[in-house]
């Protein structure tokens, strides 16, 4: 029998930034709500969140589709149509969210790898110089109605 395994853990200390330096802007809870059809675009959201300066996205990339614009809808005498945004402000610790019924991203052609591995990276170009790099889960139509189960989540983009 051996002695019993002293188990010794390692706590580190949470990284609370208490630190001088300035909050940065960042972005989570992307996804894309993909189309049933591959002729048509997909759908993406976010959230991006202001840090202690305000900053612009000023356009999305990706290497797991051909195209990808940043749009909003819009009402338009009674009719919803969407048009598309070449920037986005985040203002300081403010919330802009991508999310269904408004702003959305476009994503045309899609690759099959992507959807196979269930995400995609995406890259937010910011006013500040700075890339921004998410992975943003890629929900397929069936999957994408259970998951918008949520408030103020509307059909369509
Ligand atoms: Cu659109």
């Amino acid at each position: 029998m051996r002695a019993p395994f002293a188990l010794i853990a390692l706590v580190a200390p949470l990284a609370l930034s208490a630190c001088g330096d300035p909050a940065p802007s960042y972005i989570d809870q992307a996804w894309v709500r993909l189309s049933p059809n591959k002729e048509s675009p997909s759908a993406g959201y976010f959230v991006a969140h202001g840090g202690d300066a305000g900053v612009q996205i000023r356009g999305v990339m990706t290497a797991y589709a051909v195209r990808v614009e940043m749009h909003e809808s819009v009402m338009d005498k009674g009719v919803m149509t969407m048009k598309p945004i070449d920037s986005v402000d985040i203002p300081a610790k403010g919330e802009v969210a991508f999310a269904p019924g408004g702003k959305h991203l476009m994503l045309w052609g899609i690759n099959d790898a992507a959807i196979n591995q269930g995400k995609m990276e995406l890259t937010f170009l910011m006013s500040d110089g700075k890339r921004l790099l998410v992975d943003a889960v890629i929900r397929k139509p069936e999957a994408a109605g259970a998951a918008a189960n949520k408030p103020a989540a509307h059909e369509g983009h």
